[in-house]
């Protein structure tokens, strides 16, 4: 028999730390769709490259109302239609287009994509069309109608395509455009391989007309005896019931329904999630007909004066920056297996933590990070120069940042939300920065904010941490290429850091590039050894920073660049990964990973 006290629920809505996504964020994706009835749309898809957009627009620039999305077809021998998708080149979903057809290695710009598919409808329920990501603009066309537009290269989207899909041959038409702009979000300017394309999975999702659409479960910041949370309910009736259960913990609460929200808190003793016990917890959340299954780790993450104090205590954050970049092949990650392998590198290097650069990474890379008890930073890409007087950058900004804290904010694994890399100090980018940092805590104040910095001041071999930024941020990150972009690299052991802030920093980058292979003098630049002498004079730098809380170096495995022009060395890679794009580790991997097993 279930015990009385199991049922209560404390409804003390205003203080909820939870509460605020649930009401600052109303076009929330479905939430956890891995765990609902869905159909998969990944495969392979036809395309047809169109470097004009005359798919699009007319010989006048002007949209054309028979474009490439009403998927025309010669009828009668007469007919002029200057395009088949049929018979045209295909891709497969996931994927970047740059790695799977040569063409298209420096390709930017728009990519028509069509899907036919069958559909079973079934009665009394609603159907979603759901992109985990596509790089970067996607128009989306269903049987020849509109359905929206979404901007942004790493966040999912949705379109509610109930009643509008037949039995049989169905088409999806995505135009996608990966054209970097000023104005967009990351800019023109990066470091990293525009990938374009449908680059995570596409899906049909199927809930009841009632249904649960989002939710935040976790353990209350305040007091670490709750967990508590919010479960949104679409179309519920109000004062319905929504039943949210943690078997293992006899968590059974009834939360009632109030304008479509669900608020609870109740006492529970979870073992908490900390990187050497990565404990989640099953939790079942029923509403009528509708399950939705997650895994939900309980922790809490705050920091005091310059320490990070995970569950209380205080934590050193050993850890590793990561791109999306495939191993052994480059291109965009798409399988769990990738996220695997580099998941159990930063694993084998020592690493507590990952910092997930520049950009949020699928969800399973999350999720499987999680599993393994990595502490993880979470990004979006707002990189060097973007435009900071421009409200629709802002805009957009936003709305990634958003979008990336819906999706993720069940995950115990990611204590920082970072707002930027490496942007210079303004008075615009000082605005447009604190924010967005305003933003997350009105949407998770659960968590700790950061971004990378890189305005450091000083002479000779004194850094002073000293920006803007560094009041608004609970955490400081700092990029820093002593050996690489300045200074020798034996000055390095030699630099003395201060902070006019009694908060935290993370040396989110630190690095140098080498060749995998390549030997010779530490002097030498690109050589195995220089990269490594980078490495020991760093850490000999770090030790003596007192308010140090952890290092992200730069960075896992070698990375497809657009600036890497060097041929017979970077090749188009980024060569300051401590592994070769083959999977091979450099020297400099081993003196980190001593580095990380002795402390
Ligand atoms: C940085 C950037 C990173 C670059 C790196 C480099 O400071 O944050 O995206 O890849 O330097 O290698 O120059």
């Amino acid at each position: 028999m279930i015990r009385k006290k199991h049922f209560l629920i404390v409804m003390v809505c205003c203080l909820l730390s939870f509460l605020n996504e649930a009401q600052e964020n109303h076009n929330a994706t479905l939430q956890n769709i891995h765990s609902q009835q869905k159909q998969s749309l990944d495969g392979v898809w036809q395309i047809i490259i169109d470097p004009l957009e005359n798919g699009y627009y007319n010989h006048r620039w002007m949209p054309r109302d028979d474009g490439f999305f009403s998927n025309k077809k010669m009828e009668k021998p007469s007919d002029l239609i200057e395009y088949d998708f049929d018979t045209d080149y295909q891709l497969t979903v996931p994927g970047d287009w740059n790695s799977q057809m040569e063409k298209l290695y420096y390709y930017e710009g728009t990519i028509w994509y069509k899907r036919s598919f069958d559909f079973v409808p079934e009665t009394n329920k609603n159907t979603f069309l759901y992109f985990e990501a596509v790089n970067y603009e996607a128009i989306v066309y269903l049987n020849g109608e509109k359905l929206g537009e979404h901007i942004g290269g790493f966040t999912p989207f949705q379109f509610d395509v109930t009643g509008k899909l037949k039995e049989k041959d169905n088409f999806l038409i995505v135009k996608v455009d990966n054209k970097r702009k000023r104005e967009a979000i990351p800019t023109i300017n990066t470091d990293w391989w525009n990938y374009g394309g449908i680059t995570r999975s596409v899906h049909l999702v199927s809930t009841p007309k009632e249904y649960i659409q989002d939710y935040a479960i976790g353990l209350s910041k305040d007091d670490a005896k709750y967990i508590e949370g919010w479960v949104k309910v679409a179309n519920a009736k109000q004062e319905a019931i929504v039943n949210i259960n943690i078997d293992a913990l006899k968590v059974k609460v009834k939360a009632k329904i109030n304008n479509g929200l669900a608020v609870f808190k109740t006492k529970a003793n979870p073992e908490l999630w900390e990187p050497k016990n990565p404990k989640l917890y099953p939790v079942n959340i029923v509403f009528d007909k509708h399950v939705v299954k997650d895994d939900i780790g309980f922790r809490t993450i705050k920091t005091n004066g310059s320490k990070i104090l995970l569950n209380d205590k205080p934590i050193f954050l050993k850890g590793i920056s990561i791109h999306e970049e495939a191993p052994f092949n480059s291109g965009r990650v798409t399988t769990k297996e990738e996220c695997l392998v580099l998941l159990n590198w930063a694993k084998e290097l020592g690493c507590n933590f990952i910092r997930l650069a520049h950009y949020p990474h699928s969800e399973i890379m999350v999720k499987e990070a999680e599993k393994m008890g990595f502490l993880i930073w979470s990004e979006i890409p707002v990189y060097w120069t973007v435009l900071f007087e421009n409200p629709d950058t802002y805009a957009n900004a936003e709305n990634q940042l958003t979008e990336m804290i819906s999706r993720d904010k069940n995950r115990a694994g990611i204590i920082l939300w970072s707002v930027a890399n490496e942007t210079p100090e303004s008075a615009s980018r000082n605005e447009f920065l604190s924010k967005l940092t305003k933003k997350v805590r009105a949407l998770d104040n659960t968590r700790l904010v950061t971004a990378a910095l890189d305005t450091q001041k000083g002479k000779a071999n004194q850094r002073v941490i000293e920006d803007g930024l560094a009041e608004n941020v609970d955490v400081i990150g700092v990029n820093s290429y002593c050996g690489w972009y300045g200074g020798s690299p034996e000055s390095c052991a030699g630099w003395e850091w201060a902070s006019k802030y009694n908060k935290p920093m993370i040396m989110s980058e630190v690095g140098a590039g080498a060749l995998q292979g390549l030997h010779g003098d530490e002097n030498e630049r690109w050589t195995e050894e220089y990269q490594d002498d980078v490495y020991k004079n760093n850490i000999e730098m770090m030790k003596n920073i007192e308010f140090l809380a952890g290092l992200s170096p730069w960075i896992l495995i070698d990375f497809k660049s657009h600036r890497r022009h060097l041929r017979r060395i970077q090749n188009d890679f980024n060569r300051k990964g401590l592994i070769s794009e083959k999977g091979i580790p450099k020297k400099a991997f081993y003196t980190l990973q001593k580095y990380y097993h002795e402390n």
